[in-house]
């Protein structure tokens, strides 16, 4: 089997270390690719294409940059199925997920070509006579995105969409266990004309490729999705970078005890067992009224005893990235189960015709909210369900993690719902709706330990990708002073 190669200065070419690594597909365990193991010298090479390509880029005006993001989005359209189906077998996510995907790729290409026509600064007065004051955007300068592998193709859309439109040039690390996602979506990039230098692709490790990418003195930015402790570590190494945090969640839904519990239930299966628990938004806990709990449990019960676990062309939850997320998930099942929450399905590995890193959907309840599994990240089908006796203490409990990413109320009680938009501390609220489920063109991000600050997508994901420049013009011909000369 012959390596897929890096995309560096507008060519196919091999790591100088020689080495490649495999991409299993996690349903069959079998492989579905070779790649480039790179090093610090491919990232060097990337770095010297991007800031080589960057001064044309930069110039070439915003509104012809974003004929190249339309015409990504219809080769996306255009290779959608085809797109779909790799992500199942590489990534594992059930089909109709993985159109999703693709779809939220074609949206924020779509989305951010408009954007070629805004990239609004801002004007207004100076204090002084004749002197004009404004502000315009610029790009950051040639920039890192290294992305995780549970949207494969959406998230590396939502940081380069921006980041091109802007007039950054790209250093691209996509995670080791979707390269060939990556690596299809480059050649979609290139078929679309995107400039020689603009987009580099390099494969590899987050020790080698990662790190490099963060430590780079020529780049100037960095845009990381991934877990906490990446997050920080990045952050640590990156020194002055302009560094934007996509980190995790511990989100939850609250259902009150007027909710819709057909409607709730059906949110809370999406939310939590939806895309095998691996999304940054899954739904992890539930807290729950105690005068509707055991009729929600039973509910709940019913409806995920029905989905079908297995490869994702044919099932309903398809299987999790890879043999750590496996373990990673048993082991939190034995931890929930020693800390005294009461199992009520699932918590175990499954193979499917003896192969494959399925895990059964795991429900817990009677947790305490200070239980590990009501607190860490899991990234797996696992749920929390937590009693509470009224909103204030829902809110509480919700309230209660180190992360801010997510959050949804099921009532049918307005104030609550305001209140819970009110005091719910997480970057996004639902009501009456799943804890996912977030669309291109609404700002997406967390805060507390989720993330940094940084939004993406939406009119805000361009302030991740570009500079401003304060401009002041003054047409008086004479020395004018500001502070000092006001009248
Ligand atoms: C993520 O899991 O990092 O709202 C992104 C959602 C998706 C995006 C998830 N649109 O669940």
């Amino acid at each position: 089997m012959k390596a897929h190669k890096n995309y560096i200065d507008g060519k196919w070419v091999s790591s100088s270390s020689g080495q490649a690594f495999e991409s299993l597909n996690p349903a069959t365990e079998s492989v579905i690719g070779k790649f480039q193991k790179s090093n610090k010298e491919d990232v060097k090479k990337a770095v010297a294409a991007a800031d080589k390509a960057f001064h044309n880029w930069r110039d070439t005006p915003a509104p012809a940059r974003a004929k190249y993001l339309w015409k990504i989005k219809d080769l996306l359209i255009e290779n959608k199925e085809k797109l779909a189906r790799l992500e199942v077998q590489e990534m594992g996510k059930v089909i109709t997920e993985a159109r999703g995907d693709v779809q939220e790729a074609i949206d924020i290409f779509e989305y951010m070509a408009g954007e070629g026509r805004r990239l609004f600064g801002h004007t207004t007065k100076s204090e002084l006579r004749d002197k004009f004051a404004m502000s315009v955007r610029n790009p950051v300068g040639v920039v890192g995105l290294i992305t995780p592998w549970n949207f494969p193709i959406a998230i590396p859309a939502w940081k380069l969409a921006p980041a091109l439109i802007c007039g950054n040039t790209i250093v691209f690390k996509p995670s080791s266990d979707t390269p060939l996602c990556a690596v299809e979506l480059i050649k979609i990039i290139e078929k679309a004309g995107v400039p020689r230098g603009v987009v580099n692709l390099v494969t590899g490790s987050g020790n080698d490729v990662g790190a490099e990418i963060v430590e780079n003195p020529k780049i100037y930015g960095v845009s990381f999705t991934g877990s906490k402790e990446t997050g920080e570590n990045i952050l640590k190494s990156a020194g002055v970078k302009k560094v934007g945090l996509e980190l995790g969640g511990k989100n939850v839904i609250i259902v009150m005890d007027d909710a819709n519990l057909e409607l709730a239930v059906s949110g809370v299966v999406w939310g939590a067992f939806g895309t095998t628990g691996q999304r940054c938004t899954a739904t992890s806990r539930v807290v729950v009224h105690k005068k509707v709990k055991k009729k929600f449990e039973s509910m709940l019960l019913n409806r995920v005893k029905k989905l079908k676990l297995g490869p994702g062309e044919t099932s309903d939850i398809g299987p999790l990235i890879n043999k750590s997320a496996v373990e990673k998930s048993a082991r939190y099942s034995e931890i929930g189960k020693a800390e005294g929450a009461k199992l009520l399905c699932g918590g175990k590995p499954v193979k499917i015709n003896g192969r494959g890193y399925f895990f059964q959907p795991t429900i817990f309840t009677d947790c305490k909210p200070d239980m590990k599994i009501c607190r860490e990240e899991i990234f797996g089908p696992i749920l929390a369900i937590i009693e509470t006796k009224n909103f204030d203490e829902a809110v509480k409990i919700a309230n209660g993690v180190e992360y801010g990413l997510s959050s949804s109320i099921y009532t049918e009680n307005m104030n609550f719902a305001f209140r819970a938009i009110n005091e719910l501390e997480t970057g996004l609220t639902y009501i009456n709706s799943s804890t996912i489920g977030s669309e291109v063109h609404l700002p997406f991000g967390g805060v507390k330990g989720t993330g940094n600050g940084a939004r993406e997508a939406g009119i805000l994901g361009i302030e991740e990708f570009s500079e401003i420049k304060t401009v002041y013009f003054d047409y008086s011909g004479k020395l004018q002073k500001a502070q000092i000369d006001n009248e």
